[in-house]
């Protein structure tokens, strides 16, 4: 069971609201990744919600709770000013978390919108971190450009840059290397880049996403902190979100950064970078959700495949085939 629903479930077991509740609820915003800072902004701010409303009975709390979540998370209205272009993206943010895949997720999205989208291979320190973009550039349907293994980054971005001009491209995907050893090389090799844009093409919007890993809890956190203070940070990336029974740090990132989650990643396929909303999302950690899998052909389908399909008698399946993962 999902943390945020187990907290929904002490509003129903308990009797009166008093601290025990307050501190159980908060305990356990802390282990869902929420963090202790942010934790208890939401309980305070709780607090003083179920005293306004003047609200006695704990069921009713459940509602204030995501209230007060909500308020710790904010995506302004010009947060995707940039898909409309010219704009240059920089992805950042350390190995592994998703970067790369995150290009070439966003780079199908933006195309299937009707953007013209160009990405860049900044990330040089590998000859196969290169043809792991290449393989996101064909599957998107996108150009790349690109350099040898072991080029100067900032040499890259030149001629991407020089190539998103001519070819009037909306939209220039940056992807950079995650394995500099250091804060002052990091810090180095991303101003030379933001010197090149500067220069090359004043005119771009400019965006920064740091990618983070969503099962890295507290870790993603301090990445953050980190990345924002080596460059102004615009947008966060969280990914691997799809199977985590935690959640929290989507919360933590925006209420102690002020920098909004822009999208999630919720997979490997292609389409599973959506954009953030956190009505949906507040609303999603608390669903009480039930999934159906179905066994055929020696895979296993879950219902979202099947529940548009008429021909498919849904009492049937639902009698037969729901397997509760609570
Ligand atoms: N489950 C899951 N895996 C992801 C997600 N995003 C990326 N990955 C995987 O994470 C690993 C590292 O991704 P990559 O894009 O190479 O990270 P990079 O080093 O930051 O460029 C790969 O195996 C990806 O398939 C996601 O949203 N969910
Ligand atoms: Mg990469």
């Amino acid at each position: 069971m999902g943390i945020f629903r187990k907290i929904a479930a002490f509003f129903t077991g308990a009797e009166i609201i008093d601290d025990d509740l307050y501190d159980e609820i908060e305990e356990n915003l802390v282990m869902a990744d929420v963090g202790v800072n942010t934790a208890g902004k939401i309980i305070a701010s709780l607090k003083q919600k179920v005293k306004e409303k003047k609200i006695y009975k704990p069921e009713d709390c459940k509602n204030l709770l995501m209230d007060s979540i909500r308020e710790q998370m904010n995506v302004p209205d010009d947060a995707y000013d940039f898909e409309k272009g010219p704009s240059v993206v920089l992805m950042i943010g350390v190995n592994g978390v998703g970067k790369t895949s995150s290009v070439g997720k966003l780079a199908a999205s933006l195309k299937n919108n009707g953007k013209k989208v160009l990405i860049c291979a900044a990330d040089t320190f590998r000859a196969a971190a290169i043809d792991q973009l290449g393989e996101w550039a064909k599957r998107a349907g996108v150009d790349m450009i690109s350099q040898n293994e072991g080029s100067d980054p900032a040499a890259v971005v030149f001629d991407a840059l020089n190539a998103a001009k001519a070819r009037k491209a909306d939209v220039l995907l940056v992807d950079t290397a995650g394995r500099l050893q250091n804060k002052k090389n990091l810090m180095d090799e991303l101003n030379k880049i933001d010197r090149v844009i500067s220069r090359e093409f004043p005119e771009a919007k400019r965006e920064t996403l740091v990618v983070l890993d969503g099962t890295t809890g507290q870790n993603a956190l301090v990445q953050a902190r980190e990345f924002n203070e080596v460059a102004p940070v615009s947008g966060i990336i969280i990914t691997k979100l799809e199977g985590t029974a935690k959640g929290g740090i989507a919360i933590a990132v925006q209420s102690e950064l002020s920098v909004p989650v822009k999208y999630i990643g919720l997979g490997e396929k292609i389409d599973s970078l959506k954009k953030f909303d956190p009505d949906e999302y507040v609303k999603s950690l608390f669903e009480n959700k039930k999934s159906c899998k179905i066994y055929k052909n020696g895979m296993f389908f879950s219902t979202s495949h099947f529940c548009f399909c008429p021909c498919i008698p849904l009492a049937v399946l639902r009698r037969f085939m729901y397997q509760s993962h609570e």
